[in-house]
């Protein structure tokens, strides 16, 4: 079934600088989470669960990693009229420059979108973990006859300053809107919430930066030339001339824009009821159907730990971690608090042999590894210990880069035996 009302157009990062140096060669929305996926399968997910399937991912970048992971992925009935496009930066005789915002992106887009027949553009961001039902927006937008939609969710004051705040009438009709305000002014910003969200000191009502535009007034707004953002242009000068309404959203969804939130919102998937469910029939995220073998794993202690598949592990012990597709661990090493994204291939004995570093892709044997991302395909030798914490500074090498205590080893990175961090 397809929603012929509505598209999507999902913001797939600017140039991604709080993720790096995981964006250092590849663009936001390809970026490896949970083992096997890529960040852009979340929101892309959500939509085919919600039968939204024409997509349009923007990106900054034109990456080949991201076309040929929704190229390999997103196969639709050849009868079907549903697709994933990425459309990155390009020129055109209109325009020359990179996208100057999310609101420049989807301008610059407006060309493709508009060949389509819909009533609303649904406008997503890349770089969030949740579940939600489009649906039932949907069905609010329509129900309130407002012309924009922003899906809210309460937060505490402490995240209410990195987000859009609004305020309400009591139909929900946003009255005021405030991007990211000062934590001085905060006070005069709280909302009626429930009392549950109260109990959890979640007073203020932030967008998710995730909209419904009807069709004619997203044209009529994407003409004004000088607005680059939605949540410091768009939204606010909206608000006052077009009925705005707030759906209020009270499951979990986070924001995953920094190394910090990246990594718990990785770890988070270990914890006993993790609150972001992969294992729900009716809310599956899609990823890269890759045909990779079971993975093997011997004299291993695992705790709290979720392996993808095609893995070969000795280790000694893996606590609360997260470890990625045809990831390899050696004898006696201990990994601790950690993403490890995996793979892209097998070696064989005799390839590490013929090659000038002779050390596996993975991690070796004798290590300790702990509070670390490993991006794709790094060697980490033997007897190599890694002790990721706040104790640590920020810092940048060749192979790896420190940041809020957590090291992240770069992609393809060599860390020689016996190194210590
Ligand atoms: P931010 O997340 O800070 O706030 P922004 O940096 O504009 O806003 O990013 C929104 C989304 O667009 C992200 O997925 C980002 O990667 C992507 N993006 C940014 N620049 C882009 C570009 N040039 N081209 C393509 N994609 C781009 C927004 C709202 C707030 C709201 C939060 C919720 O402005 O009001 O509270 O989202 O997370
Ligand atoms: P990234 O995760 O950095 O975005 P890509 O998706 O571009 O990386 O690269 C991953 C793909 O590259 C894998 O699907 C894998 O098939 C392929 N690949 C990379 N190196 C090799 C290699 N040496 N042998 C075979 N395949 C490889």
């Amino acid at each position: 079934m397809i929603n012929n009302k509505v598209i999507s157009i999902i913001l797939g990062g600017g140039q991604g600088s709080r993720l790096y140096p995981l964006t250092e060669n590849r663009s936001k929305p390809a970026v490896p989470i949970a083992g096997k996926y890529r960040l852009v399968d979340i929101p892309i997910s959500n939509c085919i669960n919600s039968d939204i399937k024409r997509m349009y991912v923007l990106t900054q970048f034109n990456s080949a990693s991201l076309n040929k992971h929704i190229k390999n992925t997103y196969h639709f009935s050849f009868f079907s009229s549903a697709f994933v496009d990425v459309l990155a930066a390009e020129q055109t005789i209109k325009s020359d420059k990179w996208f100057q915002g999310t609101a420049d992106a989807v301008r610059q887009s407006m060309h493709h979108v508009l060949r389509h027949e819909f009533d609303y553009v649904l406008i997503l961001s890349g770089d969030q973990l949740y579940q939600m039902d489009f649906n039932e927006m949907i069905e609010a937008h329509e129900a309130s006859g407002a012309e924009i939609s922003i899906a809210t969710q309460p937060v505490n004051a402490k995240d209410a300053t990195a987000f859009g705040i609004l305020k309400t009438d009591n139909k929900s009709i946003i009255e005021s809107f405030i991007e990211k305000p000062d934590a001085s002014i905060l006070p005069e910003w709280t909302s009626p919430v429930s009392d549950e969200m109260k109990k959890e000191g979640r007073h203020y009502l932030a967008s998710m930066g995730i909209y419904i535009f009807n069709r004619d007034l997203l044209v009529k707004l994407m003409e004004e030339p000088d607005t680059v953002d939605f949540g410091k242009e768009i939204i606010p000068n909206a608000i006052e001339k077009h009925k705005t309404l707030s759906y209020q959203f009270e499951g979990y969804w986070t924001d995953i824009g920094n190394i910090d939130s990246f990594f718990e919102a990785n770890l988070g998937l270990t914890d006993e009821i993790p609150k972001f469910n992969l294992y729900d029939n009716a809310k599956r995220i899609y990823t890269n159907a890759r045909i990779l073998p079971t993975s093997k794993i011997s004299g291993t202690l695992l705790d709290r730990t979720v392996i993808s598949e095609g893995c070969l592990i000795h280790a000694a012990k893996i606590e609360r971690s997260v470890i990625g597709i045809r990831s390899r661990i050696g004898e006696e090493s201990t990994v601790i608090n950690c993403y490890m994204m995996g793979n892209d291939h097998y070696e064989s004995l005799e390839e590490v042999e013929e090659k000038k570093i002779k050390i596996f892709m993975g991690i070796g044997e004798r290590c300790f590894i702990k509070n670390v991302i490993l991006d794709k395909n790094c060697r980490i030798g033997d007897d190599v210990r890694i002790n990721g914490g706040s104790h640590l500074k920020d810092l940048e090498t060749d192979n790896y880069l420190i940041k809020d205590g957590i090291v992240v080893v770069k992609k393809d990175a060599v860390i020689p035996p016996k190194t210590i961090i």
